[in-house]
């Protein structure tokens, strides 16, 4: 681009750029007479410049960021996208919550989705993670866990709406979530972490701690359906999958199996269950399984001693399990204990054959500092562990770990940064698959303390953007959060292909429309008020800044299914359906077909109106529902 087709803005902050430029090079001129500035120098500078200015994270108003960061809402149930490495907020995708604004809960075809949780308002989300092809991000789905309710639900990337949830039986309280990432991903896995009787009817064995047990869940990613369980011995707490389509790996925190914290962390070490994929196939194939609390779910024995799994002690109550871009690696990180357990994935075919034992399979335990939770890649060999209690992030060499293991002397530690405060997860751009860049990582902080206009005793949380393109971790940006992302995920947007309007054979309306149709109504040409019983049916289009029906009528305590049909084929021209003093919004996105049941509660004159902005005439889009008494 020439100086002349810059922008106004732009060709402000370049000059400026040069200006401090300029500043410096006169400054180094003075101070080193006796070394003058070599062509070279300049290179270099300028080289060290360009490469900054590659991994900048100012992007100007107008600019689009080079990533979609999937953010967890934790305990505000949702999902959000933010750019990075602006970390705008794009975009907030309700999952287990309700929300007003876009009538995620409230309208018929969301309900559907929730299913046999339609009547729950709350979650506990932690855990995103997108679908892989070949160990790449393929802009397909994003799974997400509900640790309160024990759901999983599934987000689909092109409308970037949830389109699936399912309760998981036989469990209590969905933890550790991730995908299959060779050779696609077939299953979602995730690990129920609470240790419940397998009966869980309340008629026997409350008090047997014993009885009590932990499954992992292996779900069909496109029927999102189990498609079988595995009982361990111990509990589970985080989970990863290798690149080569064969093992999974999850945390165990209690292996006592204690019911209380002193009891939870009485040993010194618990451990890493890995399960063997072809060898579970293979079981439920054979019917090697039995089923618990009335369902067809198949439960595997993948107890000690079972050939499904095999467990390595690890120190102590360990926490994330992360599974290095390589391939090569699964790193427990010990919370407890000062250090990361590295796992050499090649050795565990030798591991379940029996030709060596557990702890044979781990090749490093680096000391990294107080609290490691979870480890993050780059693609030059780097670990980037979270450490809670330093509040610090621990950058070290694998290989070097590796080595010094192996009694050379090396330091495999390369940085500690500080962060502010007490990190959780973090996440490096495309980390968790074959794409890791190296570029950016984000940190997780759970408290923000004094780096915020305090705003009352509850606090936002910090999540930290760090360039680490350089030999070092730089913090970059502070960004202020509502509770609580436990995790994150950074796509490049090339991986992207998110819709603009809404095709009419949508899936996700597929069932109203079908409804509409039986009742001899056309979606996008009717407007039309259908009685059935107590039973009415208002179908109604809408074109900003009209609604196709200003006025229907109906008895008092009739339910009422308002059907609204967004016909605008303009992109962003969303609009909305509220009808006053009943709890009743949606959002109808251009091209959508949406709707929402309600009892015609209270007398008179009751005004719905958009609540969606659409239209210089927005207020005045708005029309009478007339209930008789
Ligand atoms: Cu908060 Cu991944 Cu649920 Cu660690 S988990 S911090
Ligand atoms: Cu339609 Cu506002």
């Amino acid at each position: 681009m020439s100086k002349e087709e810059l922008p106004v803005n732009e060709t402000q902050v370049e000059n400026e750029e040069r200006r401090k430029f300029f500043g410096k090079t006169a400054l180094l001129g003075a101070g080193a007479v006796a070394a003058p500035m070599t062509a070279a120098m300049f290179a270099s500078m300028a080289k060290a410049q360009a490469a900054e200015a590659a991994n900048s994270p100012v992007i100007h108003p107008g600019e689009l960021d080079e990533y979609y960061g999937f953010w967890s809402g934790g305990h505000s149930g949702e999902v959000r996208i933010l750019g990075i490495p602006s970390m705008r907020e794009l975009m907030r995708i309700p999952v287990f919550n309700t929300d007003s604004a876009t009538g995620w809960g409230l309208t018929d075809e969301s309900k559907r989705i929730k299913g046999d949780s339609a009547h729950l308002h709350a979650g506990d989300s932690h855990h995103p993670h997108m679908s892989m092809t070949d160990g790449r991000y393929n802009g397909k789905y994003v799974f997400i866990n509900d640790k309160a309710n024990t759901r999983v639900a599934r987000i689909r990337c092109d409308v970037m709406k949830t389109d699936k949830m399912l309760t998981v039986p036989n469990v209590q309280a969905i933890h550790g979530l991730r995908v299959q990432k060779v050779p696609y991903t077939k299953y979602v896995i995730c690990n129920g972490e609470f240790e419940i009787p397998m009966n869980n009817d309340g008629k026997s064995s409350l008090e047997d701690v014993g009885s009590y047990r932990s499954l992992f869940n292996v779900i069909d990613a496109e029927s999102m359906e189990v498609a079988f369980q595995v009982m361990v011995d111990g509990n589970l707490d985080n989970t990863d999958a290798d690149y080569d389509g064969k093992y999974f790996a999850s945390t165990c925190y209690n292996s006592e199996m204690g019911m209380n914290l002193a009891d939870m962390i009485a040993s010194e070490r618990d451990h890493v269950v890995v399960f063997n994929l072809p060898r579970c196939e293979a079981a439920v194939k054979a019917g090697n399984y039995k089923t618990y609390n009335g369902n067809k779910i198949p439960v595997l024995d993948g107890r000690k001693g079972s050939d499904l799994t095999r467990y390595i002690p690890v120190p102590k109550s360990p926490h994330g399990m992360n599974t290095s871009p390589n391939g090569k690696y699964f790193v427990a990180n010990g919370k407890l204990s000062p250090t990361v357990s590295v796992i050499d994935i090649s050795k565990l075919d030798d591991l379940f054959s029996d030709k060596i034992k557990p702890r044979d399979a781990i090749v490093a335990e680096p000391e990294l500092g107080l609290g490691p939770l979870h480890t993050a890649f780059d693609n030059k060999g780097y670990a980037y562990t979270t450490l809670f209690l330093d509040s610090q992030i621990a950058k070290w060499n694998v290989e070097d770990a590796i080595a010094a293991h192996n009694g050379k002397k090396v330091n495999y530690l390369r940085q500690k940064l500080d962060v502010h405060y007490q990190p959780g997860h973090n996440h490096t751009s495309a980390g968790e698959t074959r794409d890791a860049d190296g570029k950016w990582l984000i940190s997780l902080c759970k408290f923000s303390k004094d780096r915020f206009l305090p705003v009352g005793p509850l606090r936002p949380e910090n999540d930290q953007l760090i360039d680490i393109s350089g030999d070092e971790m730089k913090l970059v940006h502070d960004g202020p959060t509502y509770a609580e992302p436990h995790d994150c995920m950074i796509v490049h947007r090339s991986k992207m292909k998110p819709l603009k309007l809404w095709p009419r054979n949508d899936p996700m309306f597929a069932e109203t429309i079908a409804m509409a149709k039986r009742d001899g109504v056309d979606v996008y040409t009717d407007n039309k008020v259908i009685r059935d019983g107590n039973k009415v049916r208002v179908y109604m289009t809408s074109i900003a800044p009209t609604y196709g029906m200003n006025e229907f009528k109906v008895k008092l305590g009739d339910e009422v299914t308002v059907v609204v049909t967004n016909l605008d084929q303009v992109e962003d021209v969303t609009h909305g359906f509220c009808m006053t003093n009943h709890g009743v919004q949606m959002e109808i996105g251009p091209q959508a077909t949406a709707s929402v049941t309600f009892t015609a509660d209270k007398p008179g004159v009751q005004w719905y109106y958009c609540n969606w902005f659409c239209h210089a005439l927005h207020m005045e889009m708005r029309g009478r529902m007339l209930v008789e008494a």
